[in-house]
């Protein structure tokens, strides 16, 4: 089943129908006991609702924090080893891709996220950008896996280069997240044969595209939430970014009017337009 967020409210969508969800409260609703169950009686008890296809999508975010696990990809340890070179940071990124203990960063406040068919941006002081294509895990409050959604980990990689201790300037300013545009609930997890698809199209045309599956991933998204949830307490729950397998080539960055399609076949597309801050 899949959860929308949506300017007419909220819709639960299974077998190519939608479905209204009483009230008005995101919180509440995702930290309910059970919200599997929750939505399946909806969609059993429900009518068909016709206005879906009128109402805006959008990020299906309350008030949760968007957290983000990082070098989690083989492909992520190498290019990041790569451009922090000459800061001599190579070394702690090959690290934490073997270490026990994942790397675990704060991405995002629910007001710098932005939504299916919106903007994310580029910092103005950043000139090498790139989107990280992430399969984003909702956890509930007690650290059960709920559900799951596409995210974008825009990421500013001179800044993270030049100095690993510059990681939150080139990860967390306004939009520089991306979630959406659903969230599938399902209590299963998700198959490692899952591919996870990024494209770019610059004036139409593609500017880069590649794809990886959940097989590539390093760490299981169960032992990520055991290590988000120690000694850290979720109220409204919260979401985590479980890395990216895929990394452009080093000659590649972001432009403004670029746009990034990012399919998690489960889930859906997540498209969005970038802009360049000023
Ligand atoms: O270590 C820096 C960030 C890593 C990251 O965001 C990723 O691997 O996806
Ligand atoms: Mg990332």
């Amino acid at each position: 089943m899949k959860l929308y967020r949506t300017t007419n409210g909220t819709y639960v969508e299974q077998g190519g129908t939608y479905y209204s969800v009483a009230g008005n409260s995101w919180d509440a609703l995702v930290t309910q006991d059970n919200l599997h169950a929750f939505l399946q009686s909806v969609v059993a008890n429900g009518e068909a609702a016709a206005d879906f296809a009128a109402a805006q999508i959008l990020a299906p975010i309350g008030t949760q924090e968007v957290w983000a696990a990082g070098v989690t990809y083989y492909r992520s340890r190498s290019a990041r080893m790569e451009e922090s070179k000459s800061a001599g940071g190579g070394d702690f990124y090959d690290r934490v891709y073997s270490a026990e203990r994942p790397e675990l960063f704060f991405k995002s406040t629910a007001s710098r996220v932005a939504g299916p068919s919106s903007q994310v941006r580029i910092r103005s002081d950043a000139k090498w950008n790139v989107p990280e294509p992430e399969l984003t895990l909702l956890i509930n409050q007690r650290g059960h896996i709920i559900g799951y959604t596409v995210g974008n980990d825009m990421s500013s990689r001179d800044i993270e280069g030049e100095n690993p201790l510059y990681l939150p300037q080139a990860k967390v300013y306004d939009r520089s997240c991306a979630l959406g545009p659903c969230i599938l609930v399902t209590p299963e997890p998700l198959p490692t044969t899952t591919p996870i698809r990024l494209e770019i199209l610059r004036q139409g045309a593609a500017a880069f595209s590649a794809e990886t599956t959940l097989a590539e991933l390093k760490r299981t998204p169960v032992s990520l939430v055991e290590y988000l949830f120690r000694d850290n307490s979720f109220p409204a729950g919260a979401f985590l970014m479980t890395g990216t397998g895929i990394v452009p080539p080093d000659s590649f960055t972001l432009a403004s009017g670029d746009r990034i399609r990012i399919t998690i076949d489960p889930i859906g597309t997540l498209e969005n337009e970038v802009v360049q801050g000023n």
